[in-house]
């Protein structure tokens, strides 16, 4: 059986539910890919496809769901920012269908969305479903940067059998010619990586920040490795953030990046670069409190990443 795009049970925001790829079309595209594959040991597999709906639940009380509410973030109406078409695509649900149909299909479906013109914004899912994103950048025919927000490397080949998990992605992304190169901003503490996949990520060219290195940097320094043609794309597991704003998580660890600092990195990132897309994920709704903190964070970066889609588009008129 071949997975199929189910509509949400609510819209993120009161964004155009479009699941018929027919229907896609230019603008700002929301898409759920709840699924990855576990590690065999993990305790609690794939709470994180529970994710979409939870950002979505929560995304509500942008502007009580209509985008017209005044924004300091902003500094006017979220839609006043935006294109007027603004699809959520629906969640790519997995049936029984083997694994890899279903990272064929995702990939599939992000690259129609980036063949048409949209930029994307995935709702994962654990980290595993930036894989099928990555490979599906190949679409746009040019260069990719990958802007990485994460406590941990991700760089593994495999765990524990499964290759192309949540420990895997920027390996991944390493494989694909048209990724041309990456900055992994928030590392701290210990997580997959041994001496030899650090070692693997900086021999590829990836840079690697610290929170402590990235505190010391101007913001401009950070993107100074990111070439003049390439367009971006911000992966953004939500365990790069500090648990204190971002709770709901697998692999909690403290001393991350805070919101504001995600949201200063985003903005000027969208000053020198066009970015194409956008995906959070890791977030676990079984561990987010009571009011959903996570979720809503995972939100407002995501309306951040969509702001800076187009401003990035508005840089580079002419130039694509
Ligand atoms: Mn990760």
């Amino acid at each position: 059986m071949t997975p199929q795009l189910l509509p949400p049970e609510r819209a993120f925001m009161d964004f155009d539910i479009v699941t018929d790829p027919k229907d896609w079309s230019a603008g700002i595209a929301v898409i759920g890919i709840g699924h990855s594959e576990p590690y065999a040991h993990d305790p609690c597999p794939n709470d994180q496809t529970r994710a979409p709906a939870a950002i979505r639940a929560q995304s509500e009380q942008f502007g009580f769901g209509d985008g017209h509410h005044f924004d300091f973030e902003f500094d006017g109406t979220l839609y006043s920012q935006l294109p007027t078409r603004r699809m959520d695509c629906g969640d790519l649900r997995r049936g029984d269908e083997p694994f890899a149909v279903y990272r064929a299909a995702a990939r599939q479906a992000l690259s129609q969305l980036w063949s048409c013109g949209a930029a994307v914004f995935l709702l994962g899912g654990d980290h595993g479903v930036t894989i099928p994103a990555v490979e599906a950048l190949g679409v746009l025919g040019r260069p990719v940067h990958i802007i990485h927000i994460d406590a941990h490397l991700d760089w593994r080949v495999e765990v524990a059998g499964v290759h192309g998990g949540y420990s895997s992605p920027l390996y991944a992304a390493s494989r694909c010619p048209w990724v041309v190169g990456m900055t992994q901003i928030g590392l701290r503490g210990t997580g997959s990586a041994r001496p030899e996949e650090v070692a693997a990520a900086r021999a590829w060219g990836s840079r690697l920040i610290t929170v402590d290195q990235f505190r010391s940097t101007p913001i401009d320094a950070i993107f100074d490795n990111i070439a003049a043609d390439s367009l971006v794309y911000i992966t953004i597991d939500a365990d790069g953030l500090d648990p204190s704003v971002m709770p709901a998580v697998m692999g909690p660890a403290p001393g991350g990046l805070r919101y504001e600092e995600v949201t200063a990195l985003i903005q000027r990132l969208a000053a020198r670069h066009q970015v194409v897309g956008m995906d959070v994920v890791e977030i676990a709704p079984s561990y987010d409190f009571a009011n959903h903190l996570s979720a809503i964070t995972a939100g407002r970066l995501l309306l951040h990443g969509m702001v800076a889609s187009v401003r990035g588009m508005d840089l580079l008129t002419g130039s694509l």
